[in-house]
């Protein structure tokens, strides 16, 4: 595009400077994230602010879209958009944007790999080679994967890229979904039935209020103190005093997660647990999806103000 779009965009989120490189060519743009004074900001551009670009773990709340009166778009460089208000911005005619399908790939891999990790205890056999407690003897066995339960807690995108490489692996899949799927895996009643019959429990569904604390202490004690839990969804899905409890008292074996309650917080008593595998939120931290993500912000954009349809959140399917 030549010519600047008049369009002014609220960032409300850290976004990779390419993106916001990008997004400046076209927009003129308003960082609220970054901002010393972010009432001076708004109370300056807001009423000129017809789109905000958001990220997955900060959107915005329902008071600010209220505020911005010729707000039309929230394009989020995310797939899940728990963090925006939708319906608040629904209400007002606001269009909620997301980036589904580019980063699943990313996601699946991550999850696969910690299905590996976990029962094999590869972070722990690094750490117990670093530390050069090889020269001092074995460390424990592992679990292996073949033949073993996979439960797969939401099954969208993700779950279903997930289960795909699972069977790769010979492991035999579950899931509980609250949307009837017509797939060759075998469907649960509930979350506990799934739990109970799996030895790994594979999170992957939505976000937000509908699935806060879905994993809690009963859910781990169905899963059992042979069971490994592993969460590239949201921290908020899972009870984390929960998690604690079970890691730290061997309530389940193992677990391993990308995400967590207050990020970029993680829980200090987990930080020397030894069964426990953690990573910060890198599920689609690569080159190529972060490019991709930022492409389709970048074209959800366009289309909208060009008048076009774009592509809205559709719950329930991560
Ligand atoms: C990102 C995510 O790390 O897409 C999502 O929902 O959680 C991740 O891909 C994050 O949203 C970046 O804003």
């Amino acid at each position: 595009m030549d010519a600047k779009n008049s369009a002014e965009l609220l960032l409300v989120a850290f976004l990779p400077p390419f993106l916001v490189e990008d997004l400046e060519k076209e927009y003129v743009l308003h960082d609220l994230f970054h901002a010393e004074e972010p009432e001076a900001l708004l109370a300056e551009v807001g009423s000129r602010v017809r789109g905000i670009v958001a990220g997955g773990m900060k959107g915005p709340d329902a008071p600010l879209i209220n505020r911005l009166e010729n707000l039309e778009i929230i394009s989020s460089f995310s797939v899940g958009f728990d963090a925006t208000d939708v319906v608040a911005a629904q209400s007002r005619g606001v269009v909620v944007t997301h980036t589904p399908d580019v980063l699943t790939d990313d996601v699946a891999d991550l999850g696969m790999a910690f299905i590996i990790m976990a029962p094999r205890r590869i972070a722990e056999a690094e750490r117990h080679l670093r530390a050069g407690k090889w020269l001092q003897g074995r460390m424990d066995l592992g679990t292996n994967l073949r033949g073993k339960k996979l439960g797969i807690v939401g099954l969208g995108r993700v779950g279903s890229a997930l289960a795909r490489r699972a069977e790769g692996f010979g492991l035999d899949i579950g899931f509980y979904d609250i949307v009837p799927k017509d797939v060759p895996y075998r469907s649960y009643p509930s979350l506990i039935a799934l739990a109970e019959d799996s030895d790994i429990l594979f999170v992957s569904c939505q976000g937000g209020d509908s699935t806060r604390g879905l994993i809690d202490l009963p859910v781990f004690d169905a899963l059992g103190p042979a069971g490994f839990l592993v969460n590239v969804a949201r921290g908020t899905i899972v009870d984390e005093d929960a998690l604690i409890a079970a890691v730290q008292e061997k309530r389940i074996a193992g677990a391993a997660v990308d995400v967590f309650r207050d990020e970029p917080n993680a829980p200090e008593a987990l930080m020397t647990t030894e069964n426990i595998v953690m990573t910060p939120h890198i599920a689609s931290s690569t080159h190529e999806t972060r490019r991709a993500m930022a492409d389709l912000v970048l074209a959800n954009l366009r289309a909208h103000f060009a008048g076009q349809p774009v592509p809205t959140p559709v719950p329930d399917q991560r």
